[in-house]
């Protein structure tokens, strides 16, 4: 009898660590190239259900990722980087009729954010250069994504302060085991109207990268300071910026109809 009960036990032991195992938080890698697209182009796919913006990325399982993880992507730092484990930052984007989102997996071994709410870059902050008009002339938004102090924040840093509502936007940033010593998770949801005037729709094509600052202030105190974005070039210069096109809805089979409506508007 006890015999049973020991083999029952175990049994129940060994299901439920397999349920654990296969519910564990959703990681993303790279898939851009499956969709025909080129270096510098993705995909923001829309969302029909909203993502919980709760730093677990179980809502992004179908969404178009891209990963800067190579001196192709260090605008500055290119000796100062010390390999994909010192830091990576593997991003997507989505959107609804309402809001643009954006969410990173960040590998690193050391996160040192700002103490400075005024002054985020002094740490590790992302940032993103949107060119909503596609004209490559100027840099419409700069949302950046910093967590100070504890706290996780948005703020506006376009020219002139044009998006200044874009502070009541939702962010989380939560660390994560799986990415390292200091591995963080960044979810955000911000309002399009908050953003641009630009009516956002299947479609539409915008200039885009995000950029991750390392903080100019060195806080790993490396021979330099690091800096990564979409071609290692300047993002202020809206010429420079990759292109976000704005898509189908992502399902479990998004790939081949999202192929189909790239190729379709190229
Ligand atoms: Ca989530
Ligand atoms: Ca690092």
């Amino acid at each position: 009898m006890n015999r049973n009960i020991y083999i029952c036990l175990s049994v129940i032991f060994i299901v439920n660590a397999l349920c654990l195992t296969l519910s564990a938080d959703f990681l993303p890698e790279a898939n851009w190239k499956q969709y025909g697209l080129e270096y510098g182009q993705s995909i923001c796919g829309f969302t029909n259900s909203t993502p919980k913006i709760d730093g677990k990325l179980d809502d992004w399982k179908y969404a178009i990722w891209v990963a800067f993880d190579s001196k192709n992507e260090l605008f500055r730092g290119a000796n100062a980087w010390k390999g994909k484990d010192d830091l990576s930052v593997t991003w997507s984007t989505m959107y609804d009729d309402k809001t643009f989102y954006f969410a990173a997996a960040v590998r690193d071994d050391k996160f040192a954010p700002s103490n400075d709410p005024a002054q985020p870059w002094l740490g590790d902050t992302i940032f993103l250069y949107i060119d909503w008009e596609n004209q490559r002339v100027e840099v419409s938004s700069k949302p950046a994504f910093a967590k100070i102090k504890g706290k996780a924040s948005v703020f506006d840093f376009s020219t002139g302060g044009k998006n200044p509502r874009l502070s009541e936007s939702s962010i989380s940033i939560e660390p994560n085991a799986k990415l390292g010593a200091e591995g963080m998770i960044y979810e955000v949801a911000m309002p399009l109207e908050f953003l641009t005037k630009v009516k956002i729709t299947k479609g539409s094509i915008i200039g885009f990268t995000p950029g991750y600052e390392e903080g100019t202030d060195n806080p790993e105190g490396k021979g330099g300071t690091v800096f990564m974005d979409w071609g290692a070039v300047n993002p202020d210069d809206a010429i420079n910026l990759g292109k976000l096109i704005f898509g189908e809805a992502l399902s479990v089979d998004t790939t081949g109809k999202l192929a189909t409506t790239w190729g379709n508007i190229k």
